[in-house]
């Protein structure tokens, strides 16, 4: 096993308790999955905050929105045989899905990147309109010149796409609406243009014929997508067999991009590894991590509303040193430093020809 995580001595660095509702009468349930970035010389995190009414015994009650933002509370009763609980994520009822939370982004910040605090008048970030009804979750920062691109999974009754909005101050976003339709997530643009393109990575998922793999895909305005490419598939057998994603933005070193992914088994075991891209040609993968570079170790990985996860969408490079942001047992927010010489030396082991 090689796990490369220094984890920190303080995680988890922020729990459910630390963040109030965003509405009245629900609790925050779970905190997952930050978005990083640096603004206005301090660290921040955008947190994924999934909220739910405090719960009765013996029911079980979630939110949704109207497509015009009116929050509704449904109700069920947990003996009710159409009512199919098994996934903790998940309410099945009558052949229909929901999510048992509601997901929104909010805004944290730091001066040191370990005691995280939140703003007095930073709003939440809400679900907007008939595509993001069921919240909006798991968002990517990325930085091009002094826009940031924000590209969240916007999930509805419709299906799970991938949302951008932009800002430049933090205070006033503009909503570019869904730039990858169902179904589609787990979306991190690059930070700089390569050949003239805005370069992305995506994950569709192909249910019948292939599977949920990740592919790149460019782009002129950020907006309009094209020239898809399908680039690392699941691997049988191994850490990632039967799905992954990409994290945060690729990062840039002197052998390739670096993309830190994750990859889940069937049982829904969530494990970090990383993908080198080729530096001119992002499509073609030049190495792929074995072992993942991190697993759920610490008991606040292993157990919790989702246990034996970590997921990441954040990261903050400082020269060799990269910290990453994620979601334990997608209950809590930790972070771990590694060593970015050293994620490339594991990978450099294991070259591929073809992902
Ligand atoms: C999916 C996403 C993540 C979540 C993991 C584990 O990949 O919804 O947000 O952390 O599942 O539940």
């Amino acid at each position: 096993m090689v796990d490369l995580a220094n984890r920190f001595k303080s995680n988890p660095i922020l729990s459910p308790a630390d963040i109030h509702p965003s509405i009245e009468g629900m609790e925050v349930t779970c905190l997952l999955n930050p978005g990083a970035f640096r603004f206005d010389g301090r660290t921040w995190l955008l947190l994924r905050v999934a909220e739910r009414p405090v719960q009765v015994r013996g029911r079980t009650s979630f939110p949704v929105l109207s497509e015009g933002g009116k929050l509704r509370i449904l109700d069920f009763d947990n003996s009710d045989p159409l009512l199919d609980l098994t996934d903790p994520r998940i309410v099945k009822y009558a052949g229909r899905d929901y999510l048992t939370t509601m997901s929104h982004l909010r805004l944290v910040s730091s001066t040191d990147g370990i005691h995280f605090f939140e703003p007095a008048a930073t709003p939440p970030i809400l679900g907007l309109g008939e595509l993001e009804t069921f919240g909006i979750e798991d968002c990517r920062v990325t930085q091009l010149g002094s826009q940031y691109c924000l590209t969240y999974t916007a999930v509805s009754e419709n299906g799970v796409g991938v949302g951008l909005k932009t800002t430049s101050d933090w205070v006033s976003f503009r909503n570019h609406g869904m730039i990858l339709p169902p179904h589609n997530k787990d979306c991190a643009i690059f930070e700089e243009k390569i050949g003239g393109l805005y370069y992305a990575l995506h994950r569709p998922s192909s249910p019948e014929l292939g599977g949920n793999y990740i592919w790149i895909a460019e782009s002129h305005d950020l907006i309009h997508w094209g020239n898809h490419r399908c680039i690392a598939h699941s691997r049988p057998g191994s850490w990632d067999s039967a799905r992954v994603g990409a994290g945060a933005s690729p990062i840039r070193t002197e052998r390739g991009w670096l993309e830190i992914y994750h990859g889940a088994t069937a049982e829904s075991r969530y494990c970090l590894g990383a993908i080198l891209l080729d530096l001119d040609e992002p499509w073609k993968v030049i190495a792929r991590s074995h072992a993942p570079i991190m697993e759920p170790l610490a008991d606040y990985e292993r157990t919790g509303f989702f246990g034996e996860v970590v997921f990441t969408n954040g990261h903050l490079r400082d020269g060799d040193e990269l910290t990453i942001y994620y979601g334990a047992s997608d209950s809590v927010i930790c972070a771990a430093r590694f060593s970015i010489s050293e994620i490339l030396s594991s990978l450099l082991n294991h070259k591929v020809a073809k992902a």
